[in-house]
């Protein structure tokens, strides 16, 4: 399996509750390393820009007041298949249906606070990484 970056967010949710730790954990004893790490307090109209896929949906401004709520820390992580991966780390959207073990099974409370964002594709892992960091900013483990 190819070796990829994706690009993932600690919320503001599960960075309140102190769980940076226990995430990022998770990534390296599954084999994602932190390439590219920056913590910030978005503004919405930056959380809107990184979410602009989501504009047409219900709940795109919630989605920004909630990831402009506090701090976040967003990474770039690499790994053998890390776009999928990482997702498959995270679970499920909606925390209830998380597979049990998941980062969203134990550290989301709703659809809408829910711990992490990951890349769903290579394509737009390339995208997300980009709206955050520099290319100098990016140091591959591989
Ligand atoms: P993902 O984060 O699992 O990739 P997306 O469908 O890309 O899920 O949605 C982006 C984010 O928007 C979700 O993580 C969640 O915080 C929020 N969201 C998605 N669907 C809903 C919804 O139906 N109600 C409220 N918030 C939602
Ligand atoms: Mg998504």
């Amino acid at each position: 399996m190819a070796i990829q970056q994706t690009l993932s967010i600690i919320k503001p949710d599960a960075v309140a509750k102190n769980v940076i730790g226990d995430i990022i954990r998770r990534f390296e004893e599954n084999g994602l390393s932190v390439v590219a790490a920056r913590m910030m307090h978005l503004s919405a109209e930056q959380a809107g820009g990184f979410y602009a896929v989501h504009k047409e949906r219900p709940f795109y401004k919630d989605l920004c007041a909630f990831m402009s709520s506090g701090p976040v820390l967003v990474m770039a992580l690499e790994g053998k298949n890390a776009v999928a991966l990482n997702r498959q780390l995270m679970g499920a959207t909606n925390p209830k249906e998380a597979e049990e073990g998941t980062i969203r099974a134990d550290h989301a409370d709703s659809i809408d606070a829910n711990a992490v964002h990951g890349s769903d594709s290579e394509e737009n892992a390339a995208i997300e990484i980009a709206y955050f960091f520099n290319s100098l900013d990016v140091n591959s483990r591989s």
